[in-house]
């Protein structure tokens, strides 16, 4: 127990507490395929929505589950379109990369998992069927960057370390959460989901230590329905959520590299030159940060229902390569490619790319004619074309 704090206290002290433009912490909490139309009619999703943000357009990247993990983390899927056991190489960076720039402290929360740094598919409830965690709603896990690295996969802890965080004011500045397949709802239902989520989050809410300078994003991965376009009900709730903005909605257009995009934003941080760069800062933020949107897709156009060819693709004939990253561009941050990207890509920073800076969301198309799979240019710097996207909260 004394070494469990020790341990602790010397983690924190090592970290640094980096205040940012609109949050100082940012945590978010996923569920598992609901379509939008459903949970905006849940009673338990109408309550937790009155304290924040709903999001409106937010949109999975594609079916199933782990690739929209792993996007989260990584700025693309890479083709990924299962969700059996996949590794990214070491010379693919993510999210840790850019939090390391500035020494900020981040872990991974995952129900069920049996110890820090667990690797293994699953973990199964006491009657050896049922399951608990799932190494495919880690979306950290799967890269070797993080895997092959003591300090980085200990940081992939359970929930019950989350609690613990929690009471001894030791969470880091970013963490993910995963609930287990009962509570995200994927081996249960909806409302399963949403009232375990209430009974999560409301002792949260009423924590000041805990709200205090807090984003938090509930979001799902994906919707359950495949054959219609993949938009999900996203949530920021939190005490970094102004008070006006409580109860109101947002029709911008996010996806999961708004995560990215919106963390790089706040705390300054360069990018990964993939998808991150492009995709909409969640819009109270870029008001405080003075950063423009420009993601102009068409909301309507957007499907993501099935995944593009890439590296992590099962088809054997929908392989391709690992795509270099764009090391031309410029992130929400502010600031260009990540130096490690920058060292690790360097032989193919004169290759084609298909990251464009534009914020388009690529995808599978209908699975017949592929018109809307990434397009490969010459590396180039992104200006945006067109007006900038206003920002509306409705009531
Ligand atoms: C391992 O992770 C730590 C903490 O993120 C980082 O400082 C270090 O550079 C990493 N080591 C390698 C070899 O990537
Ligand atoms: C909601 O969660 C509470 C607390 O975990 C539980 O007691 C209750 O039975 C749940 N209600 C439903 C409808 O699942
Ligand atoms: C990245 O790693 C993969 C797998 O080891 C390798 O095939 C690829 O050539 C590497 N890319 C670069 C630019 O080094
Ligand atoms: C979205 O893509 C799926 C899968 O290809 C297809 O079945 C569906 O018709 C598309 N929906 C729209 C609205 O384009
Ligand atoms: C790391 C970083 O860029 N921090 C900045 C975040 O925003 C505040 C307020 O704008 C600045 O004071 C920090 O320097």
């Amino acid at each position: 127990m004394r070494f469990g704090l020790l341990l602790g206290w010397a983690a924190a002290a090592s970290a640094a507490y980096v205040p940012g433009k609109a949050f100082d912490r940012f945590i978010t909490i996923w569920l598992e395929n609901q379509d939008y139309t459903k949970v905006v009619e849940d009673n338990d999703m109408k309550e937790i929505a009155k304290h924040g943000i709903l999001l409106t357009e937010y949109h999975g990247l594609t079916h199933p589950s782990q690739p929209n993990y792993v996007a989260s983390v990584g700025g693309d899927y890479f083709g990924l379109n299962h969700d059996e056991f996949v590794q990214v190489p070491t010379n693919v960076s993510t999210l840790v990369d850019l939090l390391d720039t500035k020494n900020i402290d981040w872990r991974g929360y995952f129900e069920g998992v049996p110890g820090p740094g667990y690797m293994g598919p699953a973990t199964h409830a006491k009657d050896g069927h049922q399951l608990i965690y799932v190494r495919k709603h880690n979306p950290f896990v799967s890269y070797d960057s993080i895997s092959r690295n003591g300090t980085r996969l200990l940081k992939l802890q359970s929930l019950a370390d989350f609690q613990t965080d929690v009471k001894n004011n030791a969470l880091p500045q970013y963490a993910h959460v995963s609930p287990n397949m009962l509570n995200d709802g994927h081996d249960t239902g909806l409302h399963y989901a949403t009232n375990w989520t209430q009974t999560f989050l409301n002792p949260l809410l009423d924590n000041k230590q805990f709200m205090e300078k807090t984003l938090v994003l509930l979001t799902y991965d994906e919707s359950e329905t495949y054959s219609k376009p993949n938009r999900i009900v996203s949530v920021l709730l939190g005490g970094a959520v102004p008070d006006k903005l409580k109860g109101t909605k947002d029709d911008t257009l996010y996806s999961h590299y708004s995560i990215l995009s919106t963390v790089e934003n706040n705390w300054s941080l360069p990018s990964l030159g993939r998808y991150d760069v492009g995709a909409n800062v969640f819009a109270f933020v870029a008001e405080i940060s003075g950063y423009k949107n420009h993601a102009s897709d068409d909301i309507a156009a957007v499907n993501n229902s099935l995944s593009y060819p890439g590296f992590l693709n099962w088809n054997p004939s929908e392989y391709r390569p690992i795509p270099p990253p764009n090391l031309k561009l410029v992130g929400a941050g502010g600031q260009g490619v990540v130096d490690i990207v920058k060292t690790e890509w360097k032989l193919a920073a004169g290759d084609e790319t298909p990251y464009d800076g534009s914020g388009h969301l690529y995808d599978g198309g209908d699975g017949l004619k592929s018109e809307n799979e990434p397009v490969y240019k010459p590396q180039a710097e992104y200006t945006p074309q067109g007006a900038v996207r206003s920002v509306r909260f409705d009531a």
